[in-house]
Formats: structure tokens, sequence, C-alpha cells
């Protein structure tokens, strides 16, 4: 913060998104402003960051921020609103049990708050019904960890993936997901490093890889348990380490025995040459040092536990673990899934990786004094949505997630949530979850909170406010605390952050003869050294030392220090594909977009790559369907429908779509990829298996289609059956739409859209082609633009949207607005490929056709590439393709 002087103040933090967890550094200069940068000395990412992290400053400001409790939609003081969720959580329990109330919760909280939320419900309440948006993401890991290591260890560290010669990424998107680590396994990848991706889509992670397998759908522990059986065959398994430290690795052998695990025969059910196979298990074979990634690919899947158990046999039967550049390692998405785990914000498990075993129960009651302390595990989040459409669950409070949007089978989850007697949602801003809400309770946003985040190599960093309070939201653990307070709970009545942060500190060392999760060294930090904390990776021994790696010495954490080898069958998907349903919708993320959209969406620059929501097909389904690349498709399951811009490709394979997670109501309502999945769970971890819903997809055929820019952001209007989306610019909001009706729909938006709309009205219309086009100016300033026409065809839209910046529209600007494009000059710059230095694809398409033959020479010239990074995978693959075009050799590095 400005110190008085006006001198900038540089304040260390942690960015707001993956679970990387890059050092941040924010100079915060006058009112909001912030300039941000990589923290140089911070280990995870040493002054790197990502396009999401670089555009942090643009998602600070207060637009759509909640400032103020409200009750019902009418501002409430705190008093009133803690009093009211603290009465109507607590009437509840008395009249319907414990077990009728529930927190959802996310691994966007910090440590903190987590350890609040989950000491309230499961120490106080008593009840197991806190979950977490993990659920969703890393529950089939940690369920993989309890069973081979005992409780849920993360082995590795970074550095492994620096040291190790061949990485495995195993439904993972790295180049798009952890984009700062990625860069840095490129870099290894340049010493020599190999890369084998598994992946069914040929993503930008694949794109340079040494080798991809496009395996069927949920393939994973037929290739993984072939790769095995194959290590034995050839001998190149661990015997002494097995000897030492694994148990059951005779069980294993033996499940192996019950199929054929010839190569052929799992590349035959894998949907992969044989080669391919053949060469991914020689790589493994050959590289002692080895990393396998594994990320929602894995996790999210009806078989996430299972596929993370046949990754880590490979592991254990090599003895590559806990060893310097070899590791199977679960990569975590959130800033904060970690902390949440650790906090026990899962409901089957208690705080500092206990659980409910009688003697860690009854710890954890006693460190907490609170004899009411959950027995049982609560419900896991689908069983949790269900319980609260049925009823049996009759107040929620959903903390920092949006459920309404991020879980699958959105519209069951809605009507849950609009049948529920009491919802409070605590959140920064309005989303479709709050739309829900009997009580919307403000929170500290990123760059307001302060606190502890753990990333995905255990490493505990400091989150830290940049900028005061706005209005009048506050810390999600101080809300929880003053409701708990109020329900007469003891024990929350901390003076601030540091005093929740030391009292975990030392629950994680309570009685603690054999716990790995162990803070011990941190657990009497006084406030200024909680302010100073520099990362640190956990276990932290009472001399304060962290611990990079685990299992060095070949111990885990199960009764007789031995891992344990779990045998894991192949399954299909838990849906299989049918004639209505033929083809197989996996859902994903893409690279400048952070989940619902409610921060990076912010940020134009951020909304340019991937401006709208899309189905990836590849060109003989579309073909077969009658789809045109750029065209309108109409995507159905058994649970929904959406209507998404087709993207015609051969990086996806056949019978496959793919469609990105993040659209919502506020930005394109019928482009969400969640009204479409099938609430499928993996039995032991509850984890959806987002990546398969049978579906089917046909061509939408609009028969209009149009665009309105203004300067404020308008909601789709109610009524009509449009498909519609809005794409923020730098100086308006786009509005693109798509009908089938007829002029009087047509007519019937048009009314709505340019209702009160003031200024002098310029208009074009030629019937021939039914385009409509009108623009609106005020005072030489733009204030609205709206194109339409039946015949399909629309100016490109970048050159007008820039225009609303010009305070005094050009002669030339009025003559040709309503072509669309300045006389002669194409304006169209095309997608955003470099979101950092704004660069798009014609630029990059014109500095290859002028000669750029590497990622670097197109940087050179159009600068695409150059600070983070994020857009060189793209980039190689436009060389190539245009390489592909031309005939010409490709140099790609
Ligand atoms: N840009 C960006 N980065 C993010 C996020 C974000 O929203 N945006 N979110 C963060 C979070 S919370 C998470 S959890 C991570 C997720 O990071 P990732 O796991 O990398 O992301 P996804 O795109 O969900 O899925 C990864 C890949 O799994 C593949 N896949 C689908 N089915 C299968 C299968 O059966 N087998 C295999 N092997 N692969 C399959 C998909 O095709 C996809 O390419 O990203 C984090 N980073
Ligand atoms: N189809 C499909 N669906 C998926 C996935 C997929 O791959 N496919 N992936 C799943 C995964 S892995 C994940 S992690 C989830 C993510 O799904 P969500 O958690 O629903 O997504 P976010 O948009 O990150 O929501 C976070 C919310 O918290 C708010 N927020 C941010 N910081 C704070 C804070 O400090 N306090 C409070 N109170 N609020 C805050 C933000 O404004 C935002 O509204 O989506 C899951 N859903
Ligand atoms: S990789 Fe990007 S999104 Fe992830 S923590 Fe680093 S800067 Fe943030
Ligand atoms: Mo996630």
């Amino acid at each position: 913060m400005a110190d008085g002087s006006g001198a900038l103040k540089a304040v260390k933090t942690t960015c707001a998104y993956c679970g990387v967890g890059c050092g941040v550094t924010g100079a915060v200069g006058e009112g909001r402003a912030v300039a941000i940068a990589g923290d140089a000395v911070h280990p995870a990412n040493l002054g790197r960051l990502c396009s999401k992290g670089s555009a942090l400053g643009a998602t600070v400001g207060l637009e759509g921020r909640l400032l103020e409790p409200t009750i019902n939609g009418k501002a409430a003081s705190w008093a009133e609103a803690t009093a009211l969720v603290a009465k109507r959580f607590k009437d509840t329990i008395a009249k319907h049990g414990r077990d009728s109330v529930a927190f959802y919760v996310s691994g966007q909280l910090l440590t903190e708050d987590y350890y609040v939320a989950n000491k309230l419900m499961k120490g106080f309440i008593g009840s197991g019904n806190i979950d977490t948006n993990s659920r969703l993401c890393m529950a089939s890991a940690v369920a993989a960890h309890k069973q081979a290591f005992g409780a849920d260890l993360v082995p590795g560290c970074y550095e492994d993936l620096d040291l190790a010669g061949l990485v495995v990424f195993s439904g993972h998107n790295a180049a798009w997901t952890h984009p700062v680590l990625f860069r840095r396994m490129e870099a290894a990848k340049a010493r020599g490093q190999k890369h084998v991706v598994i992946d069914p889509r040929r993503t930008d992670t694949a794109e340079g890889a040494d080798l991809h397998l496009a395996i069927a759908p949920q393939s994973d522990v037929r290739l993984w348990n072939g790769l095995l059986a194959d290590l034995i065959r050839r001998g190149a398994i661990d015997r002494d380490y097995i000897a030492q430290h694994v148990n059951n690795f005779d069980q294993v052998v033996a499940s192996l025995l019950e199929m054929d695990q010839s190569v052929s025969a799992v590349a035959a059910d894998c949907g992969v040459p044989v080669e391919a196979v053949q060469d991914f298990y020689d790589l493994f074979a050959e590289h002692e040092r080895t990393v396998s990634l594994f990320s929602m690919g894995a996790n999210q899947s009806a078989q996430g536990v299972a596929k993370g158990l046949s990754i880590i046999n490979a592991h254990l039967a090599t003895g590559r673990i806990g060893k310097p550049g070899a590791c199977p390692f679960s990569i975590t998405g959130q800033p904060n899934a970690m902390g949440g785990r650790e906090t026990g914000g899962m409901a089957n498990t208690l705080a500092g990786h206990m659980d409910f075993a009688p003697e860690d129960r009854d710890r954890v009651a006693r460190f907490w004094g609170a004899p009411d302390t959950a027995r049982a595990p609560g419900l896991k989040a689908i069983e949790m949505f269900e319980a609260v459409r049925d009823g049996r669950i009759k107040a929620i409070w959903v903390m920092a997630t949006n459920p309404a949007v991020s879980l699958p089978d959105s519209g069951a989850i809605r009507e849950a949530l609009a049948a529920c007697p009491f919802v409070v949602v605590s959140d920064c801003v309005e989303t479709d979850t709050t739309a829900f809400a009997d009580v919307k309770l403000p929170a500290l946003g990123w760059g307001e909170k302060d606190g502890t985040v753990t990333n995905s190599e255990r490493r505990i960093s400091r989150q830290r406010a940049l900028f005061p309070a706005p209005g009048r939201a506050r810390a999600d653990w101080k809300i929880m605390a003053d409701v708990a307070t109020t329900m007469g709970f003891d024990g929350f009545g901390w003076a601030n952050n540091a005093g929740v942060f030391r009292e975990w500190a030392r629950l994680t060392a309570y009685e603690n003869t054999s716990r790995l999760l162990n803070l011990s060294g941190l657990s009497a930090l006084t406030p200024e050294a909680y302010g100073e904390l520099l990362p640190i990776q956990w276990p932290v021994t009472a001399d304060g030392k962290g611990t990079p790696r685990l299992f060095v010495d070949g111990r885990f954490q199960t009764l007789d220090g031995r891992a344990r080898m779990v045998p894991t069958r192949p399954r299909g998907p838990a849906e299989a594909v049918t004639g209505a349903f033929p083809m197989s919708l996996n859902t994903g993320r893409i690279r400048d977009q952070w989940h619902t959209m409610t921060r990076t969406g912010l940020a134009p620059d951020l909304c340019r790559h991937a401006p709208e929501p899309y189905v990836e097909i590849h060109p003989e389904d579309a073909q077969a369907r009658g789809l045109r690349d750029g065209a309108l498709a109409r995507v159905i399951t058994g649970r929904g429908e959406a209507v998404a811009v087709a993207k015609v490709t051969d990086r996806q394979r056949r019978g496959d779509l793919f469609m990105p997670m993040h659209w919502t109501d506020a930005f394109a309502p019928s482009g969400r990829a969640n009204a479409l999945v099938a609430p499928n769970i993996d039995p032991t971890s509850g984890q959806p298996e987002f990546k398969h819903t049978p579906a089917r997809i046909s061509a939408y055929r609009e028969t209009w289609t149009g665009f309105f820019l203004t300067r404020s952001s308008l909601a789709s209007p109610g009524g009509l059956d449009l498909v519609w989306r809005r794409i923020p610019q730098d100086a308006c909001q786009q509005h693109e739409f798509a009908g089938r009706g007829d002029a009087v729909e047509r007519d019937a938006l048009r009314k709505i859209l340019t209702k009160g709309l003031a200024g002098e009205l310029v208009t074009y219309e030629d019937a021939a082609s039914g385009a409509r086009r009108q623009a609106w100016i005020d005072d030489g300033c733009l204030v609205a633009v709206l194109f339409m026409t039946t015949s399909g065809r629309l100016p490109a839209r970048d050159w007008l949207a820039e225009l609303f910046a010009q305070d005094d529209l050009s002669a030339e600007a009025r003559s040709t607005l309503l072509f669309g494009r300045p006389p002669g000059a194409v304006a169209d710059k095309g997608p955003m490929v470099c979101a950092c230095l704004k660069v798009g694809a014609k630029a990059v398409d014109a500095a290859i056709a002028a000669g750029a033959r590497t990622p670097d020479a197109v940087g050179k010239v159009t600068g695409a590439g150059t600070n983070c990074g994020s857009c060189r995978p793209e980039i190689a693959r436009m060389i190539k393709a245009m390489a592909a075009n031309s005939k010409e050799p490709a140099h790609v590095g």
C-alpha cells in the first residue's frame, strides 16, 4: 500500500489461481491500481507468471463486488446477518438434527478459513456435513494416497520436475493449467528430458511431447496395468525396494494375470497403436528418474481412485518414489486445494490428516474441547446436493465456490438450491449461485485477504492484502467465527488470523507420534513472524526446517511403515454410449479462463483467446453431421442441452467431443457445460466423471445472427429463445446472439436492446440480405452498435469495439461505421494468441508467412510468447500447420 509519502509499496503475496502457487509482487498505486510482477525469489516460480497471474491487476476493480451483507436482497448490517444465519442454523438443528445443515466450501479459501469452517461444522455443530469443491477435483487422488501411503501425502516437489529424465502427463494439460511449471519442464526438455502425454485429446501439452497416447476415454487403468506387467516381464522392477518397503505386490501380480497383458492387447483396448504403447513402456523402463503427473483426466472419473493407484503401483514397484526426480505426482488445481485437505475440508476426514477412527476423533475433540465432534463422515458433494434437493438438508452455507455452474447436472443443483429453505452464500461477487441465496455475505477477495495457502508441492505461502477491505467485506474466517460465537460456541474468539494459524499448527503437532502432516515448527509464530513467514514445505520440524521430499527413507505413514500396492481392474466409463447418445463428451479448461469466470472474465485480454463457448469435434464426425467449423452446434445429453461454436479439429478423437467448463449465465447461459454432465461418481472417492457423458451433437441451424456493442454488460433477455454470449472488450461489452425465430423475434430483441438508448442514430438496412445495422452516437462518442443479419455475414468486431475508446469519433470512423471496418484496411486481429502482449493470430500467421520458423523467431517479430510463454505451444502448432500446408520443413522448439 502507499505509505503516505506517495511512494509505492510492494507487497509480496501468492497468485489467486492455480496450485502452482506462484509468488506475486504487487506494487500498489492510487486507489486500487496495482502493478503485478512475479516474485523473483519465490521458489515456485522464480519470477515467472502466466497470462492469468500477469492479468491479476485487471481483476481487482470493485465492479460487481458484494460490498455489504444482504438478507432477501436487502442491505443488512453484519449484526443482523450474523444473527440470522446463527438463528436459522440453530433452529434447523434443533428441529431436524445436526445433519440437516451443511457447509459447501472451496479450495479457494485460505487455510485459516478452512480450519474455522471445519472446526465449526465437525467440532461444534457436530455433523460431518462439510464438503468442498475439492471433491470435484482431488478426491480420487486423496483416496489413492490414503490407500497407498496411509495418508493423503504428496511425495514429490517441483525440483523433481527439473531432475526427471521422463515426465508422464496423465490427463494433465499442463501447458494451459499449470503454465509456469510447464515452462520449467520445457526448459528441462531442452536439456533432454522426455515428455509422454496420455490424453484422448492432442492438447498443447501433447503437441510438443516426445510421445502422445491419444487413448480411448477412461482406458488409463488398462494402460498403466499393462505397463506394470511389462516392467515385470522385462525384469525392470526393483525387487529390493519392494521387499523392504512395499506390501501387496503379489496380490497385484495375481490380479494382473486375470487379463491378457500383452502390449498388443493393451493397445487394442486403449485404442492406440501398439508401437506407441511399446514406446511408452520402453521410455518408462529406461528412466529411473520418472515423474508421473496426474490431474483431472485421472481424478475426474468413476474409476479415478483406480487410475491414481495404478500410477502409484508402477512407481512403488520400481522404487521410484522419495528420490530426486522420481515420484508419482498428483498436481493440485486450486491455490489452496492442499490447505483444505490438510485442515479436513472433506466430509470424510477430520483436521490434521486425522480420520473418524475413534482414537483420532477423540483426539481432535479433546484438542478442541468439543465433546459433540462428529463421529462419522458427512455427505460428499454430490450426495450433499441430493440431500438438499430431497429436503434432508434444510440449511446450506456455500463459501468461495459456484456450484450452480461447477457441479455436474447443474439443472438438478439449481433445483436443489431453489428448494432449500435457507441458503447462505459467501462470495466476493454476484454469481449464478448467489441468485439462490437468502443471505449473501461479502467476503474479502484476492488482494484483500490475508493468510496462508499450500501449493502442489506442500509449500505454505502467505497471501497478503494489497488493499484495504472494500465496503463492509470481511475475512471468511471472521464471518464464520462470529456466527459460531453467536450460536453460543466457545473457542472462536481469535483476535487475528495469526491466532487461527497458531491453533491450527498446534493441532497438527498435538499428540503426534506418526503423522507426517506436522507444523510444530510454526505453532508458536508471533503475529509478526506470521506476517513475515517465508514459503516453506511441510512437514516443518520443531527447529523450523521444511521438507522438500517425503518417503526419502522408504517409510510410509502406515502402521508397519510400508507402502501398499492395491490391485486395480480396468472398467469402461460409468455410462456407456448408446444409439441415442453415441459420443463421449469430455470437459475441462482453457488457457486464459479460471473456472466460472468471476475474475478472469473481468480482464478483456483473457477473454480473447477463446471468447465464447465451443465444442471440439473431429472432422469426420463433423462432416457426418453437417457441422461446419465456426457454426453453432447443439450438444444434447440425458441431462440437458447446450449450444456452442463447433471447432472442427483432428486434435480430437473420432467419437469424442470436448467442451470447456467455464461459461455461466452471466456470459453465455446456453453454453454451460455442466447442464450436460452426468453426476456419475467414483464409488470410493465420490468424485464425478466430468470427463465423460454420452452425448449427441447436431447443427443448431440459426436463421439469423447479430451483435450488440454497448458500454454496460447485459444479461440474456428473458423470454426469447436465443443463443446469447457476452464478451468483455476494453472499452465496451460485446454481446453476440443467434436465433431460429422470425422477424417478430428479431424485432422483440431489438426493442429490448435499444430501449432508452439516447443520441444520434445512424441506420443502414438491406432487405435483400436481411441486414440491419444501427449505431448511436452521443456527444461524439459511440453509445451502442447493433448489427443483425439473416445472411450469416457480419463484419469482424475488433475495430468497432475499439471505437468505443474514442472521445470524439473521427469523420472517417463515422462514415464507415456501418461497414464495420475502416476503408480499405482489414482490422481483424483474429483470436488472441498472446494475452500478455496482445498479439492476435493474424499477426502470428503473418510472421510465419514472412519466414519465422520457431516460437522464438515469431516472438522476435511480434512479441508473442516473450512474457509468460503460455502461448508458445500454440505458436509452435501454428508453425507446424503452416508448414504442413506449404509442405516445407518446420523446426519447432
Ligand atoms: N487456465 C486454467 N488453469 C487452471 C484452472 C482453470 O480453470 N483454468 N483450474 C485449476 C484447477 S482447479 C484444476 S483441478 C487444474 C486441472 O488441470 P488439468 O487436469 O490439466 O485440466 P483439465 O482440462 O480439466 O483436464 C486435463 C485433461 O484430461 C483429459 N482427459 C479427459 N478424459 C481423460 C481420460 O480418460 N484419460 C486421460 N488420461 N485424460 C483424460 C482432457 O482431455 C484434458 O486435456 O487446473 C488448474 N489450472
Ligand atoms: N464440467 C466440468 N465441471 C467442473 C470441472 C471440469 O473439469 N469439468 N472441474 C471441477 C473442478 S476441478 C473445480 S476445482 C471446480 C471449480 O469450481 P468453482 O469453485 O465453482 O469455481 P470458481 O469460479 O473458482 O468459484 C470460486 C468462487 O469463489 C469466489 N471467491 C474467490 N475467492 C474467495 C474468497 O476468498 N472468499 C469467498 N467467500 N469467495 C471467494 C469467486 O468469486 C467464485 O465465485 O469446478 C469443477 N467443475
Ligand atoms: S501458473 Fe499462473 S495461475 Fe498458476 S499460480 Fe502461477 S501465475 Fe497463477
Ligand atoms: Mo480443480
